[in-house]
């Protein structure tokens, strides 16, 4: 093993009281007796250790280290102070060990090694370092100084702290919905899920607390998931250029060391041991049209209307807060709607799906049932001396459920039965951080039942919108019986995807905004919560035509695209600016449509295998080092790749393509990659590239999802002297069939070469989908094609009405072979 760990020896050494102590953390002394504070402890060094399996304890004699084996590439660290471990516990796991892992433990003079095919840990005797490697010995990630904690005398427990090696080439990415640059090396962020209203570019902490990170060193990469729901700090050598901390103000010092060395395997491994994304209804990828608030009924059908009218694709409209009586949750404002089921069933009709906004906050109301409900079955949270934890939101003064607990979490899916009956197809559960007017959140003190294992609001706060969400994920399925529910969430934490999409709340109509929110939903991507969108034209603030537009051309490539604007702003329709910017919008959500059968695709790779849907340039080419600087283009899926334009008036845009070679899509035109490229992008185009030997499935463009059934499914080929393969998925779009492999997921592979093409395909799933041919288009072939053969029969080509040619082939073709 390369010595790659530093020499000195933390053992029993007296850490002075720091001058300036890490920032954010309260060191709060003991105002009665004021006692001093007590210094920071270290690991000395390893005494022995025990085994359970694939579990292996290691102790300096009384502090006592866990190295779990969860499987070939995830190793999970878990630190005892005092030799008793808390529960094993965490709502962010979701790992059901499903592979028999190979491990052993090997002993050398210096150190142990707790070894599996893919990984070593290596556990320094003399200082307690632990550190992860390849087989090839090759150190990824090494411990700076021994896990380190301080007794909190406060509130008991400790704060805990982990401080490892950055090395000088070293980029840090994800951490969630930080409006930072892609790389954290050289900032230091703290996760507190907080109501940031009209947020701006490095403020921190946000709505989200996903305390995951990927390291890339020396082109290989690893990821760090410190499963902590505490108040969570990270510092990306921003204090120490050679050091990496993380640490927290509370719970246990744990982490689990995720292998690459590829950047996707990490995400998708950590994926392995958080959960995916459900399959999302197919509607709910479709483009969505919200405002604070559309009300009265007339309005909610008049905007409906309009989209009909200017035959803009559109399958939902939302309805914010101002929908219920007086801001109770599940009521109706009977003045704005008198008849929501009727509202709904005909909108319905007409193709859209009806959303509605849930917050937490319950008006204290001794004639409103929820409120009722709550207070007769103790669902509210309450203060550390038994008060209730009362608070001003919407409604009011207001008490709020106890999402960590269970039991409540199976009444609050009960109560959106009504809603339900009603037609309400969507769900949004906003100011879950949770978010209190004037004092910002619960005080530390209100306790919480976190299921059995109980907590202050210290613990409970990072995963109280995700236990809201969740509540309201389960009780949506049973409620629409094995029909997927569609969610929205504004706070969350590591794991919220398996019940929730997200948006990245309340941002600013500015380009820097339009900027900030592809990094977000970058990095969202990279740290597990793919189905994320921005409020495309920003909440806060006035966008102009052009700015809106950008922002709608983004949208496209947003996992959810969803305009949406503050109660004060002016109106954000796509046709609210001018016709010249309504055609441009237009053309784009019509993209979006026809990108369907690619993007729910996208979301199957996601669901079944974690792939994340947007992936960073540096994750495609992470041994590139400046690739793992570019943040600007992006790829949506395996085969497209965007560049979305970031500045007023920009016509044209430097754009890297990463290597192989690609076809602009809006002119078929052939690019090489692997190296910048001029591009124009007048106002009613933007970089939209798709990769050479791709196969892109296209709907015909639709009002909304499913407004008529297709015969044929339109497939493009872009023509490459390569091999590659691409994947067409389908299902019922609603249920979750698929969980019993009802659906369709086709593979393909094509290979060109200079004089012939062939494709391939092979099927997998049960599903049939309406469709019983393919109408396959050829992009860029070199030659014209002499003879054309589907499973060894002769076909012609044919004409479209257009002049484009292609040629008609059974869904379920085997081989076909252009030469
Ligand atoms: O419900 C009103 C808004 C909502 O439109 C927005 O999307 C949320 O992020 N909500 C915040 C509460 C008020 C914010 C000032």
């Amino acid at each position: 093993m390369a010595d790659t760990t530093k020499k000195e020896d933390f053992a029993n050494e007296i850490i002075p009281i720091p001058e300036t102590i890490e920032e954010g953390v309260q060191h709060v002394n003991n105002p009665v007796l004021d006692l001093p504070r007590i210094e920071k402890q270290y690991l000395t060094t390893v005494k022995g250790y025990t085994q359970d399996r694939n579990v292996f304890y290691f102790t300096d004699g009384r502090a006592k280290v866990e190295i779990k084996v969860f499987s070939e590439e995830i190793i999970r660290v878990r630190l005892a102070p005092e030799g008793v471990f808390l529960a094993d516990f965490s709502y962010a796991i979701n790992y059901k060990a499903d592979q028999y892992i190979n491990y052993q433990l090997a002993e050398t003079e210096t150190h142990y090694l707790v070894k599996t095919n893919a990984v070593t840990c290596y556990i320094q005797k003399d200082n307690f370092y632990v550190s992860f490697g390849d087989t090839d010995n090759k150190i990824l990630n090494a411990d700076f100084a021994p896990m380190h904690w301080e007794e909190n005398v406060d509130y008991g427990g400790y704060y805990v702290y982990c401080t490892k090696q950055a090395q000088a080439d070293e980029t840090f990415f994800g951490l969630g919905d930080k409006a930072s640059n892609l790389n954290l090396r050289g900032r230091r962020v703290r996760n507190w899920n907080s109501d940031t209203y009209s947020y701006a570019f490095n403020q921190d902490p946000l709505y989200k607390t996903i305390p995951f990170y990927i390291g890339v060193t020396d082109g290989d990469a690893y990821g760090i998931f410190f499963d902590n729901t505490f108040k969570t700090f990270f510092d990306f050598a921003a204090e120490h250029h050679d050091q990496t901390s993380f640490w927290s103000e509370g719970g246990e010092l744990q982490y689990y060391y995720i292998h690459g060395p590829q950047m996707l395997d990490v995400v998708k491994r950590y994926h392995s041991i958080t959960g995916t994304h459900y399959m999302p209804p197919l509607w709910g990828i479709g483009y969505h049209q919200c405002r604070w608030s559309y009300y009265p009924e007339a309005k909610v059908r008049d905007t409906a209307n309009e989209f009909r009218k200017r035959e803009i694709p559109c399958d939902a409209i939302y309805l914010d807060i101002d929908y219920m009586d007086g801001y109770r949750c599940f009521t109706w404002n009977k003045r704005y709607f008198p008849d929501p089921k009727k509202m709904i069933a005909d909108l319905a009709a007409d193709g859209f799906k009806t959303v509605v906004m849930i917050d937490p906050g319950i008006k204290v109301d001794d004639q409103y049932w929820v409120f009722k409900q709550g207070q007769e079955n103790n669902y509210f949270c309450r203060r550390g001396d038994d008060y209730f934890m009362e608070g001003f939101v919407w409604p009011g003064r207001c008490q709020f459920p106890d999402f960590t607990n269970p039991e409540v979490r199976t009444w609050w899916g009960t109560l959106y039965k009504g809603l339900v009956e009603d037609g309400v197809a969507g769900f949004w559960n906003d100011m879950n951080e949770p978010a209190v007017f004037g004092r910002g959140t619960f005080p530390d003190d209100v306790r919480h039942q976190f299921e059995g294992h109980r907590g202050s609001h210290r613990k409970a706060h990072n995963i109280y919108g995700m236990q809201m969400v969740r509540a309201t994920y389960e009780g949506l399925k049973k409620l629409y019986r094995n029909k997927r529910p569609f969610t929205i969430t504004r706070a969350a934490y590591s794991g919220t995807q398996r019940y929730s999409s997200v948006w990245t709340g309340d941002n600013i109509a500015t380009w820097e905004h339009l900027r900030i929110g592809t990094l977000q939903l970058q990095r969202l991507s990279v740290s597990g919560m793919s189905f994320c969108g921005t409020d495309i034209g920003g909440f806060t603030g006035e966008p102009d035509g052009e700015l809106y537009t950008r922002w709608m051309q983004f949208g496209v490539f947003s996992p959810f695209m969803r305009v949406h604007s503050a109660g004060d702003t002016r109106d954000r329709e796509p046709w609210s600016f001018g016709t010249e910017w309504e055609v441009i919008c237009k053309k784009f959500i019509e993209l979006r449509y026809k990108l369907l059968p690619y993007i729910y695709t996208a979301f199957w790779q996601q669901h079944r295998y974690g792939d994340p849907i947007l992936r960073p340039i540096a994750m495609l080419e992470q041994h590139l080092a400046k690739n793992l600087q570019r943040e600007e283009e992006f790829c949506f899926g395996d085969h497209l790749l965007v560049s979305p334009v970031l500045h007023p008036g920009q016509l044209n845009k430097i754009v890297y393509l990463p290597a192989g070679a690609w076809y602009y899509y809006f002119s078929n035109q052939y690019f090489v990659g692997g190296q910048e490229h001029q591009i124009d992008t007048p106002l009613d185009e933007m970089p939209f590239f798709v990769r050479a030997g791709a196969i892109i499935p296209e709907f015909p463009v639709m009002q909304y999802t499913g407004e008529f059934k297709i015969e044929s499914l339109r497939i493009n080929y872009y023509y490459a002297e390569s091999s590659v393969e691409s994947y067409i998925y389908s299902d019922h779009g609603d249920t979750f069939a698929y969980e019993q492999d009802v659906y369709m997921d086709k593979h393909f592979i094509a290979e060109g070469s200079k004089q012939s093409v062939s494709i391939r395909q092979a099927e997998y799933g049960l599903y049939t989908p309406n469709y019983s041919s393919f109408q396959l288009y050829f992009i860029g072939l070199p030659f014209t094609p002499k003879q054309i053969t589907v499973d060894g029969i002769k076909v012609n080509l044919q004409q479209d009405e257009e002049g484009a040619s292609y040629v008609q082939i059974d869904r379920d073709f085997k081989k076909i072979t252009l030469q």
